[in-house]
């Protein structure tokens, strides 16, 4: 069977876990450790050296790096819906994936690291007013793509709804003011229409 590994707080961990729900794959989780401290397990770092999750396990193949395994568990049991049989569609779904990783997620990290992680009394509220307003303004380039759009790659959901998705959780969770954004709430209540969503993705923030 499929092994997971990581936690199910992690937000590259529930992408994974996102899509095995969504497609209905049997898998088993393991929990790596608290944290912050995946870097810690030697244990773990002889499957991942990066001391990072997730990581899975298909009979002997060892994979990282969150959105090559979602594009290749969604190529294998999803192709031509969650993994678009069109190239344009999937060139679109696949450049919202790199978006996540490359633009969204290290200003996230900084929102959640300050807000969750860190106590009041130690925060930096100018980085944190930062990667706030940071967020703000990607979700206002969400919005201007979800126009006329039900989902990010087009008419249908796509492995770019995943990547960016659980993002989403964190935005409406953790960064105050949020400008109004008609197109990215009405994508947002879609998303959360999806049991997977709801059951790996809104789950409380540590
Ligand atoms: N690019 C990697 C990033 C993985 C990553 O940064 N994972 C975080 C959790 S979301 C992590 O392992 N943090 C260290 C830890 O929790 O011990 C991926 O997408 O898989």
């Amino acid at each position: 069977m499929l092994v997971v590994y990581g936690r199910g707080s992690s937000s590259n961990v529930q992408k994974v876990l996102w899509l095995l729900e969504e497609i209905g794959l049997p898998y088993s989780s393991a929990h790596v450790v608290p944290p912050g401290k995946a870097k810690e397990s030697e244990e773990y770092k002889k499957l991942n050296p990066n001391g990072l999750i997730p990581t899975i396990d298909e009979d002997g193949f060892i994979l990282w790096e969150s959105n090559a395994i979602v594009r290749y568990l969604a190529a294998k049991h999803a192709n031509g819906t969650i993994y678009p049989a069109d190239l344009r569609v999937r060139a679109d779904s696949d450049r919202w994936m790199d978006w996540q990783a490359t633009v969204l997620a290290p200003q996230i990290a900084v929102v959640l690291l300050q807000k969750v992680r860190t106590p009041p009394e130690k925060r930096d509220e100018a980085v944190l007013a930062a990667a706030c307003q940071f967020a703000r303004d990607k979700a206002g380039v969400l919005d201007a793509a979800l126009a006329g759009r039900n989902y990010l790659a087009g008419s249908t959901f796509t492995m770019g709804d995943i990547a960016v998705g659980q993002w989403m959780w964190r935005y409406a969770s953790l960064v105050p003011d949020r400008p109004k954004h008609a197109n990215l709430e009405a994508w947002y209540a879609r998303l959360q229409e999806r049991p997977a969503f709801r059951k790996i993705v809104m789950t409380p923030l540590v």
